[in-house]
This record gives C-alpha cells, structure tokens and sequence, in this order.
C-alpha cells in the first residue's frame, strides 16, 4: 500500500521560515540550483511549503509520465498571480494562456489549428524562413562595418529583434523591419517590457501581488507599466490589421490574426488577449534559447560541423523545398533538444492532481501542486549520463528519451507557440551555419539565473565569421 501524503520527505512543515531561508540564500535567482540541492538532501520526491504555496517536487522521467496520465482534458498549471492580477486591475481579458476549464480549451483547440497544427505550421514556414535570411543579411552588413573580416557582439538584443520579427510576421503578416538599422522605438519599447514584465513577475510569486499593489510598491508599479506597455503595443499591430482587413480581394496567408478574424468564430477581445500572449511569448523565450544554442555550438567545434554537413546536405538534397530540408535535419533538431536540456525555458513543469494519485509510492490527495524539475531532470546523472556533455547526438541513439524531452511541456497544454519556435530556430541555425563560424571565448563559463525564466547571468560574446 502506497505511504501516505505527510511522510513525504521535505521541509514543508516550516512554510514560512522555509521562505525566510529561501530569500537569505538569494533564491528567488538560484531557485533553480536550489532544486537540485533539494534532490541530493531528500531524494526524488520531495513536498516544500513557501509562504502559502505548497507544492510536490519529482523530476524522473517515470514520475512525470504518471503525473501527465492524470492530468485530464483541462490540465492546470501553477497559477502566475501576477499576471491575473495585471489583467483585472486593468479589466482586460484572460487569453488561454490564463483562461482555465472549458473556455480554455474550446479555445486553445481553435488556435491548435492556426499555430500548432501541421497545415498550421505550413503557411509560416516561409514567413520565417525570410525572416532567418534577413538576419544573415545583417551579420554580412555587421561583419563588413567591424572591417575586420568578422562581427565580435552581444547578441542578445540583436536576437530579441529576431525573435519579435519572426513572432510579428506570424501573428499579422507583416514585417516589422526589426533587422535594419535604424527600428521604431515603439518596437524596441516592447522587447524591453517584455525582459521587465518576466523581471518583476518573480519576487510577486511568493508575495501576494494583491499586497504589493495596495501598498503600491514598485515592483507592483514597474510590472503595471510593462504590462501596459506590451498591451498598447499589441494593440496597435491588431488595430492595424483589424481595420486593413476590409480591403483585402486576394486570399493569400495573411497571418495567424487575420485567419482568425476571417473565421470570426472567437469574441474579439479574446482574439487580441490570445493574440497579445503570443507576441509576448514569442520574444525572450526562442531569443535566449539560440544564444544558448550558439553558445553551446561555439565551444563544441566539431559538433558545430557535423550540424553544417548535415545541413550542406539537406540543402543539395532539397533545394528551396523548405518542409523537405527540415525533414533531413535530425542532428540539428536534436542540438535545440539538448540545448533546452541544460538551459531550460521554465525551470519546472507543474499540474493540479485531478484525482488521489500514486507517485513514487507516496499517495498525494487531488487537487495537490505537483512540480517537475525540467533543470534538475536536465543535469541528474541517473537520468541523462554525463549531463554536463553537450551531446546533440543522444537523443539519436540508444539513451532512452522517454518523458525526456519536455521543454515544451505535455500534452494539451503543452506550449501554444511550440511550433512557430521550432521552426524559427531551426531555420535560424540553418541560415547561420550554412554561412558563418561561430566561436566563443571557451574559457568563459556562464551560468543563469531566475527571472521567472531563466537568463544567462552575464552577456555572451559571440564571433560569427564568413565561412
Ligand atoms: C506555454 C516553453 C516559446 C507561447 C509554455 C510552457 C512551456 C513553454 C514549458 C508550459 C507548458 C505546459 O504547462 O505543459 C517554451 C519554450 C519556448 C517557448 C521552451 C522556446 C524555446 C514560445 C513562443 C510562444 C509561446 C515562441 C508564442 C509564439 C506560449 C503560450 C503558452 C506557453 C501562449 C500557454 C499555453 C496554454 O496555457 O494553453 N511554453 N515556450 N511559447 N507558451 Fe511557450
Ligand atoms: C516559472 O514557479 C516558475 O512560456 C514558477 O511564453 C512556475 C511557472 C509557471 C508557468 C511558466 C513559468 C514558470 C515560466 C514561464 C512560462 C510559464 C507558462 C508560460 C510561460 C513557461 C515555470 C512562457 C514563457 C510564455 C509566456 C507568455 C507571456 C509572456 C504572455
């Protein structure tokens, strides 16, 4: 007979001094390394109360197979209280980023179709593939400016623009022109509200936001602001598109917000709360996963060439036929795989129970907040050998990848944007190795830290040289 829920090992008892020691220990940044030290004290099932949030931890492959097998037609995850709270303090809608039960998921079904599904994922192909030949563009015109034969740079702001680019022409199909020179600042306002709005939604996630905001602290105040700013951005762009919509005669792919205003099947404003997440969304999140990627590939050589043959080859094999190219690059699919292994997006995956369940032999009640570290599962020898290896090619070979691969998350509620970042990194990686080196000083180790997802700690300096 399974033990049952208070014999789980933790700490959970002490909730608040829990949360005394976890902000001692700077863990609103390290949340992630203090996971893994959590692992090692109490094994792999462990409870932890901080503050009011009481929640399971596990992170075995096994276990998060058998937390996904409950989690039902509606699956919930931990609530971001800040964000519900942004949105009723301005009288905004939820879109299904934080809608739950049965709108949810009448909803999250009609986007699948635009953005998630294969005859979806057909119509942007092409629009991002643009969007990736652009930035190649923009390395030659930075390599030929440095007149030193190559461009030495933090990317991190140049991928950002990227990334809302490539998100933008999805969403409206339109280009924002975010790869010239000079940007509208409007632009470049959003991408930094974006960075602000994760900053200041990880110190509110053990504080009731409620609190902060009716002392009016800053943190509450600054989180208002980047919010807005998003908001009245995103406004605009759907405005623009809203009201170009009448003078459309030919049908083709004008972009996954006007595809949905044709079908007219969504209210309004829950098409702009959608569509607003998915700009978002799109920014940060495939932005820091390829400088991760290029990190990665720069301090592994010969693993970066194996990916340029591969890619050589799907080119001469494929042409312009842009679904058959990706169908030949296995090693580079498995290069983003690994890459969201060590440098996961979100720290931990997280469900309520739907009903009592069994894991790892401990019986824990419904409705129960269980947590599967995605960071510590990415590093735990027992789970992936030598984990600190940036090995592209185990997820090719005989290692077992089951319940390995979850960046994305699980199931029906799994990541919304998952295909358009998909395919916006690796047609980036594709257009980058088929035309530059990149390298990195090797001696330098960087680490990340917390702000709601995970950032590197310091800047990157990446070379990208003409091949
Ligand atoms: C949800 C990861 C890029 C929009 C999620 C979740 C994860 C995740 C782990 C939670 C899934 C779950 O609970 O099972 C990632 C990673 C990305 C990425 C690793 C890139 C490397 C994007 C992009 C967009 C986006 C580009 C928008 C275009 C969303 C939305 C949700 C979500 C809207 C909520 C879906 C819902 O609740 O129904 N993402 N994401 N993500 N993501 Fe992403
Ligand atoms: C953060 O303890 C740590 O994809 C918390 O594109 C648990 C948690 C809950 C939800 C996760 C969040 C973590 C990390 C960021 C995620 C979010 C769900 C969606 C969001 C993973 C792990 C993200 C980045 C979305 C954001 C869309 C938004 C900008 C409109």
């Amino acid at each position: 007979t399974p033990l049952p829920y208070d014999q789980l090992p933790g700490d959970w008892k002490k909730g608040w001094s829990s949360l005394y020691h976890f902000w001692k220990k700077d863990g609103f940044k390290n949340i992630h390394h203090l996971m893994v030290e959590n692992y090692q004290r109490f094994g792999p099932i462990y409870r932890e109360t901080l503050g009011t949030q009481n929640s399971v931890y596990i992170q075995h492959p096994e276990d998060a197979a058998a937390l996904f097998l409950v989690e039902g037609i509606h699956p919930e995850r931990l609530r971001v209280q800040p964000w519900y709270e942004y949105r009723d303090f301005r009288n905004k809608r939820y879109g299904v980023l934080l809608k739950s039960g049965e709108e949810w998921r009448c909803q999250r079904l009609m986007l699948n179709r635009e953005v998630l599904s294969v005859s979806g994922m057909h119509r942007f192909l092409p629009l991002l593939d643009n969007v990736g030949q652009d930035f190649v563009r923009r390395v030659y015109s930075q390599v030929e400016r440095s007149g030193r034969g190559k461009w030495t740079a933090d990317l991190t702001n140049e991928l950002f623009r990227f990334a809302l680019e490539s998100v933008s022409y999805v969403l409206y199909g339109q280009r924002l022109g975010l790869l010239q020179d000079y940007i509208n600042p409007e632009s470049q306002e959003f991408i930094d509200s974006v960075t602000t709005m994760f900053h200041t939604t990880s110190p509110m996630l053990y504080i009731p936001p409620r609190l902060l905001r009716l002392i009016n602290s800053s943190i509450w105040k600054n989180h208002v602001k980047a919010w807005d700013s998003i908001f009245n951005h995103a406004d605009r762009c759907i405005q623009g598109i809203y009201s170009s919509l009448r003078h459309r005669s030919d049908n083709t792919y004008a972009g996954v917000l006007s595809s949905l205003l044709l079908q007219d099947k969504l209210p309004l404003e829950d098409i702009k709360a959608s569509i607003t997440e998915l700009m978002a969304g799109g920014v940060d999140t495939t932005a820091i996963t390829l400088q991760w990627a290029m990190y990665e590939l720069a301090r592994a050589p010969a693993i970066q060439e194996k990916l340029r043959s591969e890619i050589l080859a799907a080119r001469a094999a494929s042409g312009n036929d842009l679904a058959a190219l990706l169908k030949r690059i296995p090693l580079v699919k498995a290069a983003l795989k690994e890459t969201l292994r060590l440098h996961p997006v979100a720290i931990t995956l997280q469900r309520y129970t739907r009903k009592d369940t069994v894991i790892r032999n401990y019986m824990i009640p419904k409705g129960t907040l269980v947590q599967v570290g995605l960071y510590a599962m990415g590093r735990n020898p027992d789970i992936f050998t030598f984990p600190e290896r940036f090995s592209p090619a185990r997820w090719l070979g005989q290692e077992s990848t089951h319940f390995r691969g979850l960046s994305f998350g699980f199931g029906p509620r799994q990541c919304l944007g998952r295909r358009i970042a998909e395919m916006e990194m690796q047609l980036f990686l594709v257009h980058v190795l088929e035309n530059f080196k990149i390298e990195t000083n090797r001696m330098v180790e960087v680490e990340s830290t917390f702000n709601l997802i995970l950032f590197p700690t310091r800047p990157i300096q990446l070379t990208l040289s003409p091949l």
